[in-house]
């Protein structure tokens, strides 16, 4: 007898949707979530600044005309607080609170041949079985502190921005201490400079930024837009990043050098890194177009930035621009013409240590009575290695991907029979717009699990010879781009002793959406089926 159909890991907007997904298709369903409330990595990442670089109108779920139409982002760019009472009114509205159980992990899950089915456990020490174990864990869930020699004998606090506390910090009158300057940093810092006494970044890869131009969504605009919500999301849905943007549809290199200055100045006024990048057809496939951009922006940093030698040690080179997560921000540039604020260049001279009372590099020594490390994430992969997760003939997932992750449509493993991963390696995820391709990967396999019970089929499991496949066409994309040129923790490179693998699916959200579709209308081609 099994307990459940699905169960589920984490509630974040994956968990959420897919909690509701499998319950209006009839299934009963569970799902786990390690935090005290729902909103997965919006519930982690409350550092002050947090807010998504993807707009509101296109960060938000599709499924629900009504939803859609009766909720009012306030803003261009949602803030962390908003997108979870945004999430926590969908879980509301939908009654997906009662098949939601919080503050509880799943530590562990292992196949069952005899029964197909997996036995879950839990951080509260319970087992639960279901025909179906569908991981929504996140992307960026398993977050990293620096192994720094003698950060445990620092005296003042020391926080990551992934596990910010929830009553809020206060930096008046403090020295911070900041290590990372990714997109997080970049949010956290001007927040930090505002209220403390002196904020000093420690800077190992400059990164590149545009500028949000966050605004408030006024009335007007928004009643305009949501009278065409519904076209504006079939059009998300065939797009490349799953959301419409308008390129010129030409290469940088083809443009009169006029133009194309024209044109990234009339993007960089109106904000936002996809407009930006999506300009022209080039930037991201050849190393001269990108070139023309990287130094646009060097360009609006030394223009920005008072000091020209701190302006310097901000322009980022050495790799293409979006090759590591663009950043958004419309102040950390001008932060730095701010009195109390110091950018340390640790790429030249290293963090040596911590002492009980701040940091040593290889140059200086910095007082301190803060830390704050924003330094990233075990991405794609982390999370599901976080569980013991161990499928046919009891193998560990952690050993099956021992030299990089393998799924085929990045949904299915080969070895791991009735597992879905959510928005997982080898499908476009953290490529697009995580809502959207959430949506999609819910639905895929809610109607690939209503499939097999209409057809009395009790297993399925990706084929290794299609997963193989599809791993070549994702790392042949993905080698056609700059992307995998960069040491980001897109290819694992953040992570010591991680393979360098580049996992994610380039080749754009309709395409791929077309490519699914049709795997299950020849009835889930390069999958094996199992019968009753
Ligand atoms: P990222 O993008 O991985 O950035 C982490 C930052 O921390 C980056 O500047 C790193 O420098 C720096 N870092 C990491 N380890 C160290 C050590 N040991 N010493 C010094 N500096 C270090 O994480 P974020 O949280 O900013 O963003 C993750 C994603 O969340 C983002 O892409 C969006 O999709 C949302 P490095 O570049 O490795 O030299």
């Amino acid at each position: 007898m099994v307990d459940l159909d699905v169960v589920v890991v984490g509630a974040g907007f994956s968990g959420i949707y897919a909690v509701h997904a499998f319950r209006s298709a009839g299934l009963t369903v569970k799902a786990f979530e390690a935090g005290d409330g729902i909103g997965g990595t919006w519930f982690w990442n409350s550092y002050p600044g947090a807010r998504c670089d993807v707009e509101s109108k296109d960060y938000s779920y599709a499924f629900s005309p009504e939803l859609e139409q009766e909720w009012s982002w306030s803003e261009r760019y949602p803030a962390q607080p908003e997108i979870l009472r945004y999430l926590s009114h969908v879980a509301g509205k939908f009654g997906l609170w009662p098949h939601i159980q919080l503050n509880t992990r799943v530590t562990g899950a292992s196949w069952d041949a005899a029964t197909a089915s997996w036995a879950v456990t839990t951080s509260d020490g319970a087992t639960v079985t279901a025909r179906y174990f569908v991981s929504a864990a996140g992307c960026l869930s398993e977050f990293q502190v620096p192994d720094l020699p003698g950060l445990d004998s620092f005296e003042g606090p020391w926080y990551h921005t992934a596990r910010w506390p929830k009553d809020g910090v206060d930096f008046a009158g403090k020295r911070v201490g900041l290590v990372g300057t990714g997109s997080t940093g970049i949010q956290v810092a001007p927040e930090i400079a505002a209220v403390a006494d002196h904020l000093y970044v420690f800077q190992r890869t400059a990164n590149f930024a545009v500028p949000n131009r966050n605004r408030p969504w006024e009335e007007a605009e928004e009643r305009a837009f949501k009278s065409r919500y519904r076209e504006y999301r079939a059009e998300a849905r065939e797009s490349f990043l799953g959301v419409p943007i308008t390129g010129t549809g030409r290469p940088v290199l083809s443009e009169p050098p006029d133009d194309v200055q024209r044109l990234f100045t009339e993007r960089w006024r109106a904000g936002g890194g996809m407009p930006f990048l999506g300009a022209y057809t080039d930037v991201l496939v050849s190393q001269e177009a990108n070139d023309v951009v990287a130094e646009f922006m060097r360009d609006r940093i030394r223009e920005t930035v008072d000091d020209p030698a701190v302006a310097e040690l901000l322009c980022p080179r050495g790799y293409p621009v979006g090759s590591k997560r663009l950043c958004q921000s419309d102040d950390y540039y001008a932060m730095f013409n701010r009195p109390n604020v110091s950018l340390v260049d640790i790429r030249s001279t290293p963090v040596e240590s911590v002492y009980p009372g701040g940091v040593k590099t290889s140059a200086d020594s910095y007082e301190l009575d803060s830390l704050v490390f924003a330094t990233g994430f075990d991405a794609l992969t982390g999370a599901l290695f976080a569980m013991d997760i161990r499928g046919a003939g009891g193998v560990p997932l952690r050993s099956a991907w021992a030299a990089g992750a393998q799924a085929y449509l990045g949904v299915a493993a080969a070895g791991f029979p009735n597992m879905f991963i959510i928005t997982g390696p080898g499908s476009p995820s953290v490529f697009s717009n995580m809502v959207l391709s959430i949506e999609q990967h819910v639905e895929w396999v809610r109607d690939c699990v209503v499939w097999l019970r209409s057809r009395g089929h009790a297993t399925i499991e990706a084929t290794a010879a299609a997963q193989a496949e599809w791993m070549e066409h994702v790392s042949e994309v993905a080698n056609s781009t700059l992307f995998p040129r960069a040491d980001s923790w897109y290819v694992g490179a953040n992570i010591p002793g991680k393979p360098r693998v580049f996992t994610s699916y380039l080749a754009g959200c309709g395409p791929y959406r077309a490519r699914c579709d049709a795997v299950a209308a020849a009835g889930y081609e390069g999958f094996a089926l199992g019968g009753p």
